[in-house]
C-alpha cells in the first residue's frame, strides 16, 4: 500500500543548486516514489549542476527560473503545463539575502537588502503558488522550507528571519485562499543543515555543534530528513494538514533551558 506513494504525481521543484541541496535531497525522497519531476534553476551558473544531477531520469524538464523575472516564471509553469499537462507538487525552497546582512545587528540592515530578502525568499512562494494554481486540476500541494529565526531572535540570522516569518504568514494564508481548490500549503522548519546557502555564513559550525547538542536527539538534522518530511507533506498521507509549519529540527525548537 505504501509502494509508489507518488505514482502518477507530478511535482516542480525550485532551489537545486547542487547534489547537497534541500531540493535536491526533497527530489530524491520524491523520485523513490515514482514522482516525475520539473527543476528550475536560478541563474546559466546553476543550469550544469542540475542538468547533471538530472540526466538519468526519465520524464524530467529542467528550466531556468530566476523569481524575480515574472517572465521566467511564467514560461517555466507553461513549459510544465505543455509537457505535463498538470501538476500535483511544488518543493519551494529558495532564499537569498545579501551576505553582510547576516552578520553584526538587524539594526543596520538596508533598505536593498530587506527588499531583496523579502522578494526571492517570501513573495516568490505567492508568486509561485498563483502559477501553480491553474495547473493543480485534482488539487494539489505546495511545500516551502523555513528555519526557527522566523519564531525567535537567531543571532546573525536577522532579515532571513523576518523574511522567513513573513514565509510562515504567508504559507497560512495562502492555505486560506487555496484551500477551495483543494490546494495545501506548508513550511517545513529545518534545523540547520550544511549546505552551499549556509557554507557562506560566518560560524555556521559553531551553530551546528551548539544545535547538535543541544537538542533531544543530540544530533543535526540530515537533508534526506528534511526531504522525506516534504514526501510526506506532497503525499496524501498528509491530506488535512494545510497552512503548518511543520519543525524538522531534532526537537531544537521544545528546548527552553
Ligand atoms: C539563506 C542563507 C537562508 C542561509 C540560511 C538560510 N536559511 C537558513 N540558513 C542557514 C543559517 C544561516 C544563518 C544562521 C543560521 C542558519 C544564506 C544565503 C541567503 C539565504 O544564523 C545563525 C545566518
Amino acid at each position: 500500500m505504501m509502494k509508489f506513494m507518488l505514482k502518477n504525481k507530478v511535482g516542480m521543484i525550485f532551489g537545486v543548486a547542487n547534489k547537497r541541496s534541500i531540493a535536491w535531497a526533497c527530489a530524491e525522497a520524491c523520485l523513490n516514489q515514482g514522482a516525475k519531476l520539473a527543476f528550475t534553476y536560478q541563474g546559466e551558473r546553476l543550469k550544469e549542476n542540475v542538468e547533471k544531477l538530472t540526466k538519468d531520469l526519465p520524464e524530467t524538464l529542467v528550466v531556468p527560473c530566476d523569481v524575480t523575472n515574472q517572465q521566467e516564471v511564467d514560461a517555466a509553469f507553461a513549459a510544465v503545463g505543455e509537457k505535463y499537462g498538470r501538476l500535483d507538487f511544488v518543493v519551494h525552497s529558495i532564499a537569498f539575502a545579501p551576505r553582510e546582512a547576516l552578520e553584526g545587528e538587524f539594526l543596520t540592515t538596508t533598505r536593498e537588502a530587506f527588499l531583496t530578502a523579502m522578494e526571492i525568499s517570501t513573495f516568490s512562494l505567492t508568486q509561485v503558488s498563483l502559477a501553480a494554481m491553474p495547473l493543480m486540476k485534482d488539487g494539489g500541494s505546495i511545500v516551502t522550507m523555513s528555519y526557527y529565526g522566523a519564531e525567535k531572535v537567531v543571532m546573525n540570522y536577522n532579515v532571513m528571519g523576518v523574511a522567513k516569518a513573513a514565509l510562515e504568514a504567508s504559507t497560512r494564508y495562502l492555505a486560506a485562499d487555496l484551500g477551495r481548490h483543494n490546494i495545501r500549503v506548508n513550511a517545513i522548519s529545518a534545523g540547520p543543515i550544511n549546505t552551499l546557502s549556509a557554507r557562506g555564513v560566518k560560524n555556521m559550525g559553531t551553530l551546528l555543534n551548539y544545535v547538535g547538542e543541544k537538542s533531544p536527539l543530540k544530533r543535526n538534522v540530515e537533508a534526506r530528513e528534511v526531504g522525506n518530511t516534504a514526501l510526506f507533506l506532497v503525499s496524501d498521507l498528509s491530506t488535512a494538514i494545510t497552512g503548518e509549519t511543520i519543525y524538522v529540527d531534532c526537537g531544537y525548537n521544545i528546548m527552553g533551558i
